[in-house]
């Protein structure tokens, strides 16, 4: 039996222990002048929390989590369900338990003064012990524990610091959030020193009116605080003065400030620049703590955003506007270290958001690092602050289980504390998919006591009516409901809250689509502000496929642009050899686990263009200043004209003086030309003056208008020349190399299969039909062949009719789809080429991948990109790669001659190397063999991507299914 009174007493399995010697939670940031306690740490994993520890140590680098350290505890992958099936409160008795030991110097100069050790984060339960003693416990794996160890360490001596971290808890079931279970602490540890007289927290208010109130907590290491105390501050050079008069407003007893230790500065900035994320204008701000005879005892620096937020009837408005929530959620995670994001991670990754249109976070589901909301506010983007409450898999138990009671409190409260002074927090979220019950009403009672500011949301309360005023939820946030829904629910005259999604447009694979047609409701709807997309990144986890290990930080540069290098992975659910996964539910972003972007990030940018066009019968073409805050002078822009024809014209354009929301017809800088076809305007519209997060000139959006539809195509000329068709009456060429045939079948996407149309398809056996001729026909040179597709289902009658014409063979085809196939993945032409062709041509929508119900980011234009560049690696490989609006393209090589292709109509076209029952066979990239040739793939009609994996289908517009299909297209040489 251990002696030692922390692990006797079991925290692990003690949900009412939410702490013990912890520190109350602040806004106050200690890192300046603190100890840097990062680095190497003696490390052993231990079986189970109360298995005594043995001689060996190894090293574990902090901040960072054991299962990405080449231990023998991987990291395991599971969304629903709990990783071990003890139930709550309980842990399993494997328990993989972390160890963490250092030596730590105490500076000799810190003697007087009060000593302060931080755990940035350690998950899921963090014992402390200096020099052998307890000195804390702390649960709450994604905040802060501060531990006061001034008694308990000498300066100018070493102390012997260790960090005991258990792995499964009580609180892991309220851990229990869609993402990689870990081990280990994964952000900073430092120690710091204050004066005995500090600033225990500083809460700032900063209203769009300019006025400032800033609330200081004074508290003495001794007790008692010292007479005399006072502060002061500093905003941007302006003295700020302690407000008397609200000292004398607690002055009942004379001495009543002074023993709570209660100060506050006050001031009203005149002409005050407001925060918002069109305009993230911060002020520093400076506040003192002197003591009687004026010396500052403590210090705090902040910045400060002077802003409005609040719900007003169906709507959220920041500084009196109802701006549009273009959000996406985001988790902390990183491929080389699971948990652990730098500065500069995410930085990086908030830029990129800021460059794509975002401008709305939700931290699910846990605070973020404390760096995303200096960087959120410093940037431009709004937040959704969550707390660390996911109950997941025993979700109704636990919501009214006075056992967890303190914990939800503790969570919901301790965020508030921490990020209560950031202007980009606009809303606090109580947790996420844990029910609704008495822990969620406590922890909302305390957020609205304690900040009246801000509005709250939780998806579980806001389930039970999206307009019950009684729930604890200011806004209507539900996940994933249908856009029907959410429309009829805005036209009701029932809402009373404003409707944001907390998570719509599940990013799993190739997928998001009707984005666009969410946003054209959304902006059209009163009472639609918009929503966040699930999710940011793909969790994949770079993985050595020789020993089947997490890469770790050794794995940095080995991949390229989304892709592992060869010998490596993105491991997803199972890779690790879990018993119990969720397979590649985990790669669900909008960018790759490296943050490459996905062809949906050009769709959202499009979407969310600040500057729009249009193009009126009477006015010609008008712009728009689709922003709410802000003018177009940080936007240039260059107009270009592009014809069928190949014609490009391009000038400078004038962007007017538009206020938010006005709009102004502006003259075109040139004649467009009579002939040359079909006829694109698009304005390329890129930032003028550096952004924090944008240089000048980085690309903003690419509005577009058609000026003139497609001229009729002239009857390309018959030749005397022959059609080659083979016994079969499969078409031969030289420069095929496997003809042009009926194709049904996509490799189905991550939405097809959890959507469940990919096993209805295969049950139809639409994946291999056997294809007979039926008869071939030749008249006058053109070749008609008849074919019947028997698949388990019924049979697709197809018919092709070749024609000799100049330059080369005009197909038509017709595909007749028996009742029963009432929704197909596609209907079109396969067929392959010979190898060495390389770069592909085209005048169509691009240059990115695009779907019918995923188009509106790719303009019209003559694309050139390599073909093995078309393909997008999803880190499962399905159908991908594909082009909407394709009218025709050219396929060449360096040695070989081209091929090209003339569609009858603007079509899905792809051209990869892979066959659709090569990416349906391969689990991942590295089972994935590019062929030499090029697999294209001409489609009659392609069904819409939709978000089927979790949440809506596609429209129905975007089916396809029974009747007949017609198409054309005619096949050359050059
Ligand atoms: C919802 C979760 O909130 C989120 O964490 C993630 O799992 C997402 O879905 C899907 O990737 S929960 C889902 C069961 C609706």
């Amino acid at each position: 039996m251990t002696t030692d009174p922390l692990l006797a007493l079991r925290p692990w399995e003690a949900p009412e222990v939410t702490s013990w010697e912890r520190l109350p939670m602040n806004a106050v940031d200690r890192r300046a002048g603190a100890l840097p306690l990062d680095g190497d740490w003696r490390f052993q994993l231990l079986p189970a929390p109360q298995a005594p520890p043995g001689a060996a140590w190894s090293t574990a680098y902090v901040p960072g989590a054991w299962t990405m350290q080449d231990t023998d505890d991987l990291p395991a992958y599971t969304n629903v369900t709990m990783p071990f099936p003890d139930f709550p409160p309980r842990a399993p008795a494997a328990n993989p338990t972390g160890v963490y030991e250092r030596e730590v110097e105490v500076p000799a100069d810190w003697a007087g003064r009060r000593i302060v050790l931080q755990v940035g984060a350690a998950e899921s339960v963090l014992l402390v012990h200096v020099d052998g003693r307890p000195a804390g416990v702390s649960k709450d794996s994604h905040l802060a524990a501060e531990f006061d160890l001034t008694g308990r360490v000498r300066p100018g001596s070493p102390a012997t610091v260790r960090l005991t971290v258990v792995k499964w808890s009580d609180a892991s079931h309220i851990e229990d959030q869609d993402q990689w279970w870990h081990g280990g602490i994964t952000r900073s540890v430092l120690l710091y020193a204050t004066d005995p007289l500090h600033l225990a927290d500083v809460s700032v208010r900063a209203g769009r009116d300019g006025r400032l109130r800033v609330d200081c907590r004074v508290r003495d290491a001794g007790g008692a605080l010292p007479e005399g105390w006072y502060v002061t501050g500093d905003l941007d050079g302006l003295a700020i003065a302690q407000d008397t008069d609200f000292d004398r407003a607690n002055a009942e007893d004379e001495r009543v400030s002074d023993f709570l230790g209660e100060a506050r500065l006050a001031a009203t900035v005149p002409g005050v620049r407001t925060w918002s994320a069109e305009t993230p204008d911060l002020y520093a701000l400076t506040v003192r703590l002197h003591r009687a005879d004026g010396t500052v005892a403590d210090l705090s620096r902040h910045r400060v955003g002077f802003r409005d937020v609040e719900v007003a009837g169906r709507d959220l408005l920041v500084n009196g506007e109802r701006v549009f929530v273009r959000g996406v959620n985001r988790h902390d995670f990183h491929p080389l270290t699971g948990r652990t994001v730098s500065y500069d991670d995410l930085r990086a990754d908030l830029v990129l958001l800021k460059r794509f249109g975002f401008n709305a976070v939700r931290t699910s589901h846990y605070p973020a690092d404390p760096a995303l909301y200096d960087l959120t506010d410093e940037l431009g983007l709004y937040v959704v602050d969550e707390a660390d409450v996911e109950s997941h898999d025993h979700a109704h138990e636990i919501a009214d289980d006075p056992r967890y009671l303190n914990a939800f409190v503790d969570r919901v409260s301790r965020m508030v504390l921490r990020d209560k002074n950031h202007p980009s927090v606009l809303i606090w979220s109580l947790g996420n998919e844990s029910d609704y019950g008495a822990n969620h009403d406590a922890a909302a009672g305390w957020v609205r006591r304690h900040d009246p500011t801000r509005p709250l949301q939780y998806e579980g309360a806001a389930r039970l009516g999206w307009a019950d005023p009684d729930v604890a939820s200011d806004i209507a946030c539900p996940m994933y409901a249908p856009l029907e829904d959410c429309v009829a629910h805005a036209r009701s005259g029932r809402q009373t809250k404003p409707l944001i999604q907390c998570e719509y447009s599940h990013a799993m694979g190739n997928s998001n689509g009707t984005l666009a047609e969410h946003w054209a409701a959304i902006e059209a709807t009163p009472g639609l502000q918009g929503g966040f997309i699930w999710e940011f990144a793909d969790h994949g986890i770079l993985q050595r496929v020789s020993d089947g290990r997490p890469a770790g930080r050794a794995g940095a540069g080995r991949h390229d642009r989304g892709v592992a290098a060869p010998g490596y992975r993105w491991a997803y659910g199972g890779d690790f050899g879990e018993a119990v996964h969720d397979g590649a539910f985990i790669a669900d972003g909008v960018v790759f686990p490296d943050r490459t972007p996905k062809p949906v990030m050009y769709e959202h940018r499009e979407i969310a263009a600040p500057l729009r066009i249009e193009s009126r019968r009477h006015e010609g073409i008008v712009l728009g200043n689709h922003q709410h805050f802000r003018d177009l002078s940080w936007l240039a822009g260059e107009w270009r004209l592009e014809l069928a024809d190949g014609t490009v014209l391009t000038a400078p354009a004038e962007l007017p003086d538009l206020r938010p929301g006005a709009t102004a017809a502006v003259p075109l800088p040139f004649e467009v030309p009579r002939s040359g076809g079909e006829a694109w305007l698009t304005l390329r519209v890129t930032v003028a003056e550096d952004q924090p997060w944008a240089p000048r000139g980085t690309e903003v959006c690419l509005p577009q208008v058609r000026l003139r539809g497609p001229a009729p195509a002239a009857a390309a000329l018959r030749t005397a020349e022959r059609v080659e068709v083979d016994a079969e009456g499969l078409l031969v060429h030289p420069l095929l190399t496997a003809a042009p045939v009926l194709s049904l079948w996509r490799a189905p996407t991550d939405n097809d299969e959890l959507g469940g149309m990919a096993g209805r398809w295969r049950g139809w056996g639409l994946d291999a039909p056997v294809r007979t001729v039926v008869s071939v026909r030749e008249e006058a040179g053109r070749v008609t062949v008849v074919a019947a597709y028997t698949a388990a289902a019924g049979v697709v009658r197809h018919r092709q009719v070749l024609t000799p014409v100049e330059g080369g063979v005009r197909i038509e085809e017709e595909a007749e789809l028996p009742d029963v196939f009432d929704d197909v993945a596609r209907v079109g032409t396969v067929f392959e080429t010979t190898a060495g062709l390389d770069v592909l041509d085209w005048f169509g929508q691009g240059p990115w991948e695009s779907y019918p119900d995923r188009s509106a980011g790719a303009p019209v234009g003559h694309h050139r990109v390599a073909v093995d560049a078309l393909f997008t690696p999803y880190l499962r490989p399905q159908e991908s790669g594909g082009r909407y609006g394709v009218r025709r393209f050219t396929l060449s090589g360096r040695d070989a001659p081209g091929l090209t292709v003339a569609l009858d109509e603007p079509r899905q076209v792809s051209v990869t190397r892979h066959r659709a029952e090569d990416l349906t066979a391969a689990a991942h990239h590295d089972a994935l063999v590019p062929r030499p040739t090029c697999v294209i793939h001409l489609d009659a009609a392609h069904r819409g991507l939709g978000t089927a994996s979790c949440g809506p289908d596609t429209s129905a517009g975007y089916l396809v299914g029974a009747g007949v299909h017609r198409w054309g297209w005619t096949l050359g040489v050059v």
